[in-house]
């Protein structure tokens, strides 16, 4: 089953590597085809390349978009050596039995905003043609689509003597339909752009990086990228510390999408998806510290994000405690010094921050299927509040009602959130009555007032934001009783009647969003 590698077909956008590749085959002895561009840049390096159009008989034509789709080369991939003697004779047919391609670069066009003719420009159809030939013939042909893979091809000939052997090809092929796959549907998603609810959804990803484990030790898990190339966890620049677990970039996602929701320096402290402190202030530092005061003991271990570069006193105080992952669109080399001696903490740069308005789809897996909806992209605009309360906030309970909203956006259901100038200074997330929810916020306010040592509730004069509205006056009027003093919820209650007449009652300033933010 060992194919000795005699004749190869080169046609690669991604040239990287290329040069070392053909030199290698070419001192092999492996005669080399070569479409338009690659042939060029072989040439430029001296190694002797055999034109494509040479061998059809047949120019490039209209522009590219017609280059090797024809018998003679469709014919040399897919042909069995033995079965199709005949045809290979009486046709001409020259084998091939290795096939370099790497595709148009669709994803990355779309990614970089190009516009609809160039992305289109940039579908490929001749080279998944090929690979998907190739691939098929994995008998007789290798096919390879990706650099990565140029050095194990190299060692699979070194120790076949010039040949592939079966399990490399079938391995080969895998990932070749892998890729056409995976390429088909980002075409697919974009082309299903104009649609509301796409008919046909296609997901395109790419192994990022396999896991130790998922959630669980006994779970195995992998982290895909989807090839948008999306500022976020999947970009980021990991500066130290050892690799990040399927928790970790669970969280650490989490951590970077809340942060940049502001545009005043912010910081989130994130434990199992949920934020346990947030704080905005004049610099990262100060709202670190701010952040962490909301709940010292759940910050232990925790993730913090950052949406200003990090400079060298916030990451002293980071460092202060242990924390798994910091990450920031950027941190000064002064900063990056103090994390140094910090073996295990893992520091993460961003370059820049996700946009919370940019659409995209998000998808969670049922038995049996998915379920597919928007991602959550609904930022408020302070003028579409509506005061339901015979008091109306202050101006600067407004300003941290519309920081209350924004955090609670991040919690997850059912969400409350109390803050205080600018920091969280409660959080309850997760419950199953939203009365829990404000009871356990109320609870940590108080834990809050005893650490940092407040005689009374850290919810005194504060404001609370509910991601949903209050079925009943009761959340509400827990809030009330914790001290919060204006509160921020969608309304929309069969009972907004009395919640609001148990506002009033209670002297609250309340504002209606019309707009809800449940998170799961
Ligand atoms: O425009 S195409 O779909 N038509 C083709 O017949 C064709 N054959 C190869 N694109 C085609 N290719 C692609 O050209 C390959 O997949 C590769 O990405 C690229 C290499 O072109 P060049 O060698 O001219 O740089």
């Amino acid at each position: 089953t060992a194919i000795p590698v005699k004749r190869a077909l080169i046609s690669v956008s991604e040239k990287a590597g290329l040069v070392d590749l053909a030199r290698t085959l070419a001192e092999r002895g492996v005669e080399i085809l070569s479409t338009g561009g690659s042939a060029r840049a072989l040439r430029e390096a001296g190694i002797a390349v055999r034109d494509v159009s040479d061998l059809t008989g047949h120019p490039e034509m209209m522009d590219g978009r017609v280059k090797t789709l024809h018998p003679k080369v469709h014919g040399g991939l897919l042909a069995l050596r033995d079965e199709h003697a005949a045809d290979i004779a009486a046709h001409d047919i020259a084998p091939i039995d290795l096939l370099v391609v790497n595709l148009y670069p669709f994803e990355a066009t779309v990614a970089s905003g190009a516009d609809e003719a160039t992305c289109i420009e940039n579908i490929d159809i001749g080279g998944p043609a090929m690979i998907r030939a190739a691939a098929k013939n994995q008998r007789f042909c290798c096919v390879v689509t990706d650099p990565e893979d140029y050095d194990a091809l190299l060692a699979e000939m070194a120790a076949n003597d010039g040949a592939t052997t079966l399990p490399f090809r079938q391995r080969q092929s895998a990932i070749a339909y892998g890729r056409t796959a995976a390429y088909d549907a980002a075409v697919a998603t974009w082309m299903a752009r104009f649609e509301e609810v796409p008919r046909r959804i296609a997901a395109a990803g790419r192994l990022a990086q396999p896991l130790r484990y998922g959630e669980n030790p006994h779970q195995g898990a992998a982290f895909y990228t989807d090839g948008s190339d999306r500022p976020g966890v999947a970009t980021a620049k990991q500066h130290q510390g050892k690799a990040l677990s399927y928790n970790n970039l669970g969280d650490t996602d989490a951590a970077v999408e809340l942060v940049a929701e502001f545009d005043r320096p912010a910081v989130a402290i994130i434990k199992h998806a949920n934020p346990c402190g947030v704080a905005v202030g004049e610099t990262l530092a100060a709202a670190y510290g701010r952040a962490f005061d909301c709940d010292r003991t759940s910050a232990f271990g925790g993730i913090v994000a950052l949406n200003g570069t990090l400079d060298e006193q916030t990451a002293r105080a980071i460092a202060e405690i242990f924390t798994e992952v910091v990450i920031a669109p950027d941190a000064t080399d002064a900063a990056k010094a103090v994390f140094a001696a910090k073996k295990n903490l893992r520091l993460l740069t961003t370059g820049t921050l996700p946009d919370p308005k940019a659409p995209r789809r998000a998808m969670k897996q049922v038995a049996g299927g998915w379920l597919v909806q928007d991602h959550d992209t609904g930022v408020l605009r302070p003028s579409a509040l509506r005061v339901v309360t015979k008091r109306a906030p202050t101006d600067d309970q407004m300003r941290d009602l519309l920081f209350a909203w924004r955090v609670a956006k991040h919690v997850k259901s059912n969400a409350i959130v109390y803050a205080r100038d600018g920091a969280t200074v409660g959080i309850g997330a997760g419950q199953m009555s939203r009365l829990d929810s404000s009871r356990i916020a109320a609870r940590k306010a108080e834990d809050v007032a005893e650490a940092i040592g407040l005689p009374h509730s850290a919810a005194r004069d504060s404001v609370v934001a509910s991601d949903a509205f209050f079925p009943f006056a009761d959340g509400l009027l827990a809030a009330a009783e914790a001290g919060a003093r204006a509160v921020i919820q969608p309304g929309g209650s069969m009972r907004d009647a009395d919640v609001i007449a148990a506002a009033d009652e209670a002297g609250l300033a309340m504002v209606f969003t019309d707009m809800r933010h449940f998170r799961h």
